[in-house]
């Protein structure tokens, strides 16, 4: 078994409901298992400033899947909710990025783990420390990681 976070984001659509669905759909997955899912956060986007304000969250599961196996199901989710892949950073229903998977790294043309721009990003590093506070990346916890970067523009929203 191995241990996954991913990333859940949508701006479209009624964010909140397809982020709800999503988790949905994770969770009737046979292989995936224990799912836990941080809070949900409101924030301005990153890249391209001209589109709605995105709500975002991270899940943990366990899985058997091996890492392209997964991504085949997270695209699946993906595309089950109407995602079309239009301008890059650009507005969407619902996009779901693997962050981490054990403490592997995959460097591949279909898939990149850990996540890029994961290090950066307030709306990934405060759900994910929701989760997982004292998990080392880089020799770092992701707390100490959390607070190197300006979150100030997150806000956190009920379920
Ligand atoms: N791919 C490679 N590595 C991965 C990975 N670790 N997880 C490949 C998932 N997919 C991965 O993805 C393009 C290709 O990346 C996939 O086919 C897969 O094989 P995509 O989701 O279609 O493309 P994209 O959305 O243009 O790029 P990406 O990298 O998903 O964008 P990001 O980095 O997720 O940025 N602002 C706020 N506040 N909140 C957000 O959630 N999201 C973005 C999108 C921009 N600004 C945002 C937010
Ligand atoms: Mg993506």
């Amino acid at each position: 078994m191995h241990n996954v976070y991913i990333g859940l984001g949508s701006n479209l659509d009624q964010p909140k409901k397809q982020l709800d669905s999503a988790i949905a759909h994770l969770n009737s997955q046979s292989g995936i298992h224990e799912l836990q899912i941080s809070r949900f956060y409101q924030s301005k986007p990153v890249g391209p400033q001209d589109q709605p304000d995105f709500v975002n969250a991270v899940a943990f599961f366990i899985t058997e899947l091996e890492p392209l196996a997964l991504l085949d199901v997270l695209q699946n989710i993906e595309n089950i909710h109407d995602r079309v892949r239009l301008q890059h950073w650009g507005p969407r229903t619902l996009d779901l990025d693997l962050l981490l998977y054990d403490n592997k790294s995959i460097q591949i043309p279909r898939l990149t783990v850990p996540h890029p721009f994961m290090l950066e990003r307030g709306f990934v590093l405060k759900p994910l420390a929701d989760l997982a506070p004292n998990l080392i990346l880089n020799s770092k916890t992701i707390t100490e990681h959390l607070n190197k970067i300006d979150i100030s523009d997150l806000i956190p929203i009920p379920k």
